[in-house]
């Protein structure tokens, strides 16, 4: 597999396609259309710092537009490019409640593959230039007839065939596997193409950092509480306090976890009535950070349990998550033990 940097990421999904003379293109498709989608947000993205100039969210701009929220906007097209691709049937998104079919206008070739996607992820920090992301899974359908259902995407996340985020950071990178190796695509606007910067990401081993939202102590159960503790002290992996560093934004916090190392955690706040099965959703949020994680060497469990194993019941369904390095992951796992 070529590994060139600067290699274009439709290039590589191209390349990575003829190793299975098998594949018929369709797969591949639907990820050049999240990238199409991916650029548009993230131009999108990089204008909201002048929102104050374009207008309010809900007003007409200077243009005469109507400024949209950028989750909606993101939303849209995201929905948009993937249903304008008939090999998807149908896409579980966080911004809607229910399931979305987009087989309707062709229903002579169901679609063979279903998506789960967050499409502007870490709301909080949107309206405050602070780096946001985007998160997708790709499962093939598992349903017979003409239109896919919920149990198309409620599947394992072992059986992702694909899965990654985009960051909208201080550049905006595409980091995706499709089950062999983890690779990251830096975009280059001039060129307006996501291009390879990191080929074959490895997570390392063991890190000093952990990223928790440390607010929620209260929330949490003994063992983590204890687990948070330790951190702080000498009795860990690092044998010192390790670094706290909390973005708020899931794919920030990761893709900084993926690289540097350590542990990133969202626990179960089992004593907080806002979220009491923890707050990270199984399949747009946890499982394609999962398989990220795992095909780069890290782990990721919800405490006791492998997030790949674990069968999603509904569409928007939570789950404690705890996410890293193998050594730090499995460190937070012994407390849970005790
Ligand atoms: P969102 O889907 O409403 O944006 O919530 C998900 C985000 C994650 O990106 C992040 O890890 C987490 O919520 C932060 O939550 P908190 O603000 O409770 O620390
Ligand atoms: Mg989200």
């Amino acid at each position: 597999m070529p590994t060139r940097r600067g290699t274009t990421s439709n290039r590589f999904i191209y390349n990575e396609q003829r190793q299975f003379p098998e594949a018929t293109g369709e797969f591949s498709e639907i990820l050049t259309q999240i990238i199409l989608a991916a650029k548009v947000v993230s131009r999108e993205v990089n204008r909201a710092g002048i929102a104050g100039i374009l207008g309010a969210v809900g007003e007409t701009n200077v243009q005469g537009e109507q400024v949209q929220k950028l989750d909606v906007f993101a939303n849209r097209h995201f929905l948009d490019a993937l249903s304008d691709n008939c090999h998807v049937s149908v896409i579980a998104s966080e911004e809607n409640e229910e399931l979305i079919h987009t087989d309707h206008d062709n229903k002579h070739r169901p679609g063979k593959y279903a998506v789960a996607i967050d499409p502007l992820d870490g709301s909080s920090n949107i309206d405050v230039n602070v780096s946001i992301g985007t998160i997708f899974s790709i499962h093939r359908r598992i349903t017979d007839g003409q239109d896919g259902g919920a149990d198309d995407v409620l599947q394992e996340g072992t059986r992702q065939l694909a899965a990654g985020y985009v960051l909208y950071g201080s550049s905006t990178m595409l980091v995706f596997s499709v089950g062999r190796g983890v690779h990251g695509f830096t975009l280059d606007p001039s060129v307006g193409e996501f291009l390879l910067s990191h080929p074959n990401i490895q997570m390392p081993k063991q890190g000093s950092i952990y990223s928790i939202n440390e607010g929620n102590f209260p929330y949490w159960a003994p063992e983590v509480r204890e687990w948070v503790v330790s951190l702080k002290g000498a009795h860990n992996p690092a044998g010192k306090p390790n670094s706290l560093r909390y973005i708020g934004s899931l794919v920030a916090d990761f893709h900084r976890t993926l690289f540097k190392g350590g542990i990133f955690a969202y626990p179960l706040d089992y004593k907080d009535p806002k979220n009491p099965r923890g707050k990270l959703r199984m399949l747009y949020e946890a499982a394609p950070i999962a398989m990220i994680a795992e095909n780069a060497g890290g782990l990721a469990i919800d405490g006791q349990r492998r997030i790949l194993d674990i069968k999603p019941k509904s569409l928007h369904e939570r789950t404690p998550l705890f996410v890293g390095s193998e050594v730090d992951v499995n460190f937070a796992r012994s407390f849970q033990d005790r």
